[in-house]
């Protein structure tokens, strides 16, 4: 009797923190919005595409089992078609993923049944444009044991892709001719030294876990914190494929990762892509650790809003 009891007592703490919450469903939305965005300090405006009229969309987020039941809108006021594409998924590409028309909409379901960090994004032809001009965005898929990983004091998401000036040349991208490598959706976005730019604001000691997705759509991100170490690094964010102190982690178009910094000490630590011709034309994201950091969203300045001044 004693021996049952024992047992029972070193097991069921452990069975108890394992048991996996009930897996949800839930019903997520887009549109496809064709509209101008903010993607610099200055408030310079770019004829994107978007979902639901933000670059990059709007963070999914939900827990390894979930069922999502998607809808895609196509507004009839659209001029192209569109469609989209979660790699969170496993389903037919054909009957899913599909461009509709302006004017229709797509409905499909999967269940999120591997835990990570994944690329979602519009696979419409010519879908280098697609995605260049800003269909894209991050699905988070929670592990259903949260004690795989350790946890983390803050959460950032942070989506790399390649600007385009010019939304109508096709050429110029497959020729790689980007003028600027950005991250979600705004050139040097978090740079506090640049007009009308932000930061990512963390405390000494935090863990800081930030969901990576490389939209492309070609470039490959080198991403590595200037100052620290990354002391974990996840492929695709599976608490299963876990790295040790890696000074730079290589992240491919389509691809995504998540990376976790423990900032030691007060001060700044640029997370930038290592591939400098990206970073030096806007790929910097300053991490900036503070006693009095506050809580932040898990992407700041998206939309990136800037306020008119003042007509004098
Ligand atoms: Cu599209």
């Amino acid at each position: 009797m004693r021996t049952v009891f024992l047992i029972l007592f070193l097991v069921g703490p452990n069975v108890l923190a394992e048991t996996p919450v009930a897996a949800k469903t839930h019903t997520v939305e887009m549109t496809a919005v064709e509209k101008d965005v903010v993607i610099d300090g200055e408030g310079t405006t770019y004829a994107a595409w978007t979902f639901n009229g933000q670059v990059p969309g709007p963070v999914v987020r939900v827990t390894e089992g979930d069922t999502v039941k998607f809808k895609l809108i196509n507004p009839a006021g659209n001029k192209y078609p569109h469609a989209m594409d979660f790699h969170a998924a496993e389903i037919d590409f054909l009957k899913n993923y599909r461009a509709i028309n302006a004017g229709e909409t797509i409905e499909y379901t999967f269940v999120a049944k591997k835990p990570g960090i994944f690329f979602y994004h519009c696979g419409a032809p010519p879908m280098i444009q697609h995605v260049a001009r800003g269909m894209f965005g991050a699905i988070i898929v929670d592990p259903k044991n949260a004690k795989a990983w350790a946890k983390a004091d803050r959460e950032y998401v942070l989506v790399q892709s390649e600007f385009f000036k010019n939304p109508d040349d096709v050429q110029a991208m497959f020729d790689r001719k980007f003028d600027n490598v950005i991250f979600n959706g705004g050139i040097f976005k978090y740079h506090p030294f640049v007009t009308g730019g932000g930061k990512l604001d963390a405390k000494p000691g935090e863990r800081v876990r930030v969901y990576f997705v490389n939209a492309g759509p070609n470039e490959f991100s080198a991403f590595h914190p200037i100052g620290e170490i990354w002391d974990n690094v996840y492929e695709s964010g599976n608490p299963s494929n876990k790295l040790n102190g890696v000074q730079t982690y290589v992240v491919g178009p389509g691809s995504a990762a998540t990376f976790d910094v423990v900032v030691e000490s007060a001060g700044a630590y640029p997370l930038v892509t290592h591939s400098l011709t990206g970073a030096l034309r806007g790929a910097i994201a300053v991490l900036l650790a503070s006693p009095d950091a506050k809580p932040a969203p898990l992407m700041p300045m998206v939309p990136w809003e800037i306020v008119p001044k003042p007509a004098h």
